[in-house]
């Protein structure tokens, strides 16, 4: 079954003045297209072929380093995507405010949590929120794996993802990945991460 790119819910300048639109237009056209072009073509042909992305993660081991890159890059572009959004951020609400209060302490720790594995981050790579053993966890990964991988350092159901590859920010925030980082609060989708922590809990 052929992966395809998933069309982006908003329009590219949706998130304006924290994500300008040229950055998005690259990020969703260029780099998620090229991950899953690239990803159907090492799998053309094996047996991945037939596996969902969700069960090529869980045994990324097994695959070459081009399947566990383009995977990793399409599953966590996919995500991305729906966990930002128009008329977003601020505070959490529902379910998951609760979860974060008790995990954390409140949002703003959750926040610096986020921030400093994003920053610390050497190199290309994501920070994570995620649900390991029925409570929230934060943590980073290299490149374009992620906390599903069996490879995983920390593993778990990621139900928010910070992009921390240069192409994510270079053209607004340069240099800055933590002004990027502060930025990004503001157009966090928490209806959907509620909607993922639910499904993963
Ligand atoms: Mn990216």
């Amino acid at each position: 079954m052929a992966h395809t790119l998933p069309a982006l819910p908003y329009a590219f300048d949706a998130l304006e003045p924290h994500i300008d639109a040229q950055t998005m237009q690259i990020h969703h056209d260029k780099h998620h297209q090229a991950y899953v072009d690239n990803l159907n073509k090492a799998l053309a042909g094996t047996e991945g072929e037939s596996k969902t992305l969700e069960e090529l993660m869980a045994d990324i081991s097994k695959y070459p380093m081009a399947v566990r890159n383009n995977g990793g890059g399409h599953f966590n572009h996919t995500l991305f995507w729906t966990v930002l959004g128009p008329n977003a951020g601020g505070a959490p609400t529902g379910d998951i405010a609760e979860a974060i209060n008790s995990a954390f302490g409140s949002f703003d720790a959750l926040k610096e949590k986020m921030n400093t594995a994003g920053a610390t981050r050497f190199g290309s790579g994501w920070a994570w929120l995620i649900v390991k053993d029925g409570k929230l966890d934060v943590c980073s990964t290299p490149n374009q794996d992620n906390p599903l991988m069996d490879i995983a350092e920390v593993k778990g159901t990621p139900i928010l993802g910070i992009d921390v590859w240069e192409h994510a920010y270079y053209l607004k925030y340069q240099n800055k990945r933590p002004d990027y980082l502060s930025a990004i609060w503001n157009v966090i989708n928490w209806d959907e991460v509620n909607k993922r922590f639910k499904a993963a809990r």
